[in-house]
């Protein structure tokens, strides 16, 4: 990607916008909406987008927009000069906030490949914009899902062909975007096929927690056993897990529909708040998920948030993304990635697994403790640059010293980011406090 300026972006945007017919009024308005942030009426916005691929990802482009809760006003397509491709333009009724959020997605570009935004009319919106949540309540603005995996979407998914299954699954994530801040997580009877998955899952787990997690996993692993939370043949409910990780640490789950977009997953973390999701993988792929569900969530994600000094570490990864940039946002996930979800960690001369993709996967852990990876130093500037992909098992690992060694780098590391201003959590108010360094 060729990194312009903002000068010729916008210059770039209004071309494009003349060749579509835009009126100069509607580039007005958009600027109108940069300088009110906290405006939340609808306005109207447009994109063009590139479809390198024929038409058929205009679905796809369509329900993006839905999940960020855009209006579409109207849609037009015409074929690109490259042979094959289609440039659309769409006008769109949304509240800033949400445009801002999307942008941002589509820029992103991770869940909808394929697709290019070549322009907008509110670049202004987008390249400054210091919207982030500052209390745990604005997270229900915060749930914009990525369309990566989504089993009426993607025929490579294991639900594609099973509607039984899809129904499920959009009932389960109707639970999730009714969802307000402050509700009790709903109950879900989960059915036989649902508990039989997890009871797999389970049981091969519970044989190589022994050798292979880190101490603090099986500290809380058995404790969550013990107080009967884990069981073999039911699936854990939210709410109860919810109110374990509340005690130990003060985490707290909300339901997440699917794939949140990194910035909305991650800032969650910053009020001690994990989006998890509620729904089980399909009964047919009961070992590898290409997306999270509520097993990976449970056996991979709970029994850290309840340990201190983990919980400590996954905080500070979403304080530290509150109204960073998007290169920095990415930089983030990676960390994330490479220690949340498939992290390792010395253990006297042992290394084992604390990584969520990992504790809930049982070939993978086997894999990222054999020979036929490589294992690297933890060393935040260089692991957030690791490239990395989740359609196979890591060709790499980084292994942290311990959790307080991880926190001690990571804060170094973090102190480097460019954003100026500092943000504080206070636990009282469930708010994050913005404390101006300059
Ligand atoms: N959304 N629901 C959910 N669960 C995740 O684990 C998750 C996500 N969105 C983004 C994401 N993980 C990754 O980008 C992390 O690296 C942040
Ligand atoms: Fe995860």
């Amino acid at each position: 990607v060729v990194k312009q300026t903002k000068q010729s972006v916008l210059e770039e945007a209004r071309q494009r916008a003349n060749d579509f017919g835009l009126t100069e009024e509607e580039v007005v308005l958009s600027r109108t909406i940069a300088e009110n942030p906290d405006d939340q009426s609808i306005q109207t916005a447009a994109l063009i987008l590139r479809m390198r691929d024929g038409m058929s990802m205009l679905p796809r482009i369509l329900k993006t927009i839905e999940s960020f809760k855009g209006q579409v006003a109207h849609v037009e397509t015409r074929s690109s000069k490259n042979e094959g491709q289609y440039d659309v333009l769409v006008k769109i009724n949304i509240t800033r906030q949400n445009l801002a959020s999307l942008i941002r997605n589509l820029r992103q570009g991770t869940s909808l490949g394929g697709i290019t935004l070549l322009a907008d009319n509110t670049k202004a919106v987008t390249v400054k914009d210091p919207w982030f949540p500052r209390h745990a309540s604005d997270l229900d603005n915060c749930n914009h899902l990525m369309t990566k995996y989504e089993p009426d979407l993607d025929m490579s998914h294991p639900g594609f062909a099973d509607k039984e299954y899809r129904a499920r699954r959009k009932l389960i994530a109707e639970i999730a975007f009714a969802y307000k801040y402050g509700d009790p997580i709903p109950h879900i009877p989960y059915t036989e096929t649902e508990n039989e998955t997890w009871k797999r899952v389970f049981n091969t787990l519970v044989d190589l927690v022994p050798k292979h997690a880190c101490k603090e996993y099986q500290r809380v692993f058995n404790k969550l056993i013990e107080e009967k939370i884990f069981e073999p043949h039911c699936v854990p409910q939210l709410e109860q897990v919810s109110l374990f990780l509340k005690k130990n640490t003060g985490f707290t789950l909300r339901p997440a529909a699917g794939l949140l977009t990194a910035r909305d997953f991650l800032s969650s973390l910053a009020f001690r708040i994990f989006q998890s999701t509620q729904y089980i993988r399909h009964i047919n792929s009961p070992y590898h998920t290409p997306e999270p569900d509520a097993i990976h969530e449970l056996l991979g994600h709970m029994p850290l948030l309840a340990d201190p000094s983990f919980a400590q570490f996954s905080q500070e990864i979403g304080l530290a993304s509150l109204g960073a940039s998007d290169e920095e946002i990415e930089k983030l996930s990676t960390i994330y990635w490479f220690t949340v979800e498939f992290g390792l960690c010395k253990e006297g001369t042992e290394t084992r697994a604390y990584g969520a993709g990992l504790l809930s996967a049982y070939g993978e852990l086997l894999h990222a403790l054999s020979d036929k990876c490589e294992h690297r130093p933890f060393e935040p500037s260089v692991t957030a640059v690791q490239p990395y992909q989740d359609q196979d098992y890591q060709p790499i690992y980084y292994v942290a010293n311990s959790f307080e060694d991880a926190k001690e780098k990571f804060r170094r590391w973090v102190a480097t980011m460019s954003r100026p201003f500092e943000v504080r959590f206070n636990p009282h108010t469930q708010s994050v406090e913005v404390l101006d360094s300059l």
